[in-house]
């Protein structure tokens, strides 16, 4: 980030940033070709959402932490713009839930597998974190998907009870909540395959998701009311409201 010269007063300091890191990243060799125009989508939905953490986001998040904190075995499941816009926190938030991390990216190759390992050990090194690093050595595939990008690991994805997959494909989405995973999406579009299939989809940018779950993760209790359905409507409905009023 040394490089990274915009003033934090700018209006558009966050945004800013942001891409930064992704630039960095993508010379870094962390992130996929489409890495950029999956962040412009989310950039467009972050708009029309105010580029706030809405309350029913809120909600969601803190559903989601109560429960990978009841999990068996929980994990985070990690993609090259995950690393690249939160790989700090994201570790961080690990180390406090005691689960590993696991990489597992849609458009696998062994370059970008040791980039981004190497990115997190980097990290783990800097800031002296407990965390297990999957992904290396995939040693079991998600039924259901073809490809290198089932490739996962029996000890991370597959034994996992609760998943948390920050900017998923809805295949992939799809497949883990068939396999009887709960499946926590983090997207900023509530219209994605992925938010629909999820079991607690938090419709927020990602960076702003992991600080809420580090504040919030001592004072988070699951509602068993809680309705998916509810989140993705509200969020829906927030939008709208934002193109109606002045
Ligand atoms: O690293 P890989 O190979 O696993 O590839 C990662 C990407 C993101 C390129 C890949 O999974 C992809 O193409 O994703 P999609 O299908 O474009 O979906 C990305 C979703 O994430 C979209 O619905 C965006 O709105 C949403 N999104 C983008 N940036 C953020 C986000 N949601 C939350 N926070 C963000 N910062």
């Amino acid at each position: 980030m040394s490089d990274f010269a915009a003033d934090p007063s700018h209006p558009r300091y966050q945004s800013l940033l942001l891409r930064h890191r992704l630039e960095q990243a993508e010379k870094d060799g962390l992130l996929a070709g489409s890495a950029m125009i999956a962040h412009g989508r989310g950039e467009a939905y972050d708009y029309l959402l105010g580029e706030r953490t809405i309350p029913s986001a809120h909600k969601a998040t803190v559903q989601a932490l109560g429960t990978l904190k009841k999990a068996k075995r929980p994990v985070i499941s990690l993609n090259g713009n995950a690393v690249a816009l939160a790989g700090e926190s994201l570790l961080m938030l690990a180390e406090r839930l005691s689960c590993p991390v696991e990489i597992n990216i849609f458009y696998r190759t062994p370059e970008r597998m040791a980039a981004l390992i190497g990115r997190l050990e980097a990290i783990k090194e800097e800031h002296q974190l407990e965390v297990q690093i999957l992904g290396a050595e995939p040693n079991a595939r998600i039924p259901g998907l073809k490809g290198p990008r089932a490739n996962c690991t029996k000890e991370g994805i597959i034994d996992s009870d609760v998943i948390m997959v920050p900017l998923e494909d809805g295949d992939r989405c799809e497949a883990l909540v068939a396999m009887g995973k709960t499946v926590i999406v983090i997207d900023l579009n509530p219209l994605s395959r992925s938010a629909k299939m999820g079991s607690i989809t938090i419709v927020d940018e990602l960076t702003r998701v992991v600080q809420n779950m580090l504040v919030d993760i001592e004072n988070c209790v699951v509602d068993e009311a809680f309705s998916n359905d509810e989140v993705l409507a509200d969020a829906l409905q927030h939008i709208a409201t934002k193109f109606t009023s002045r």
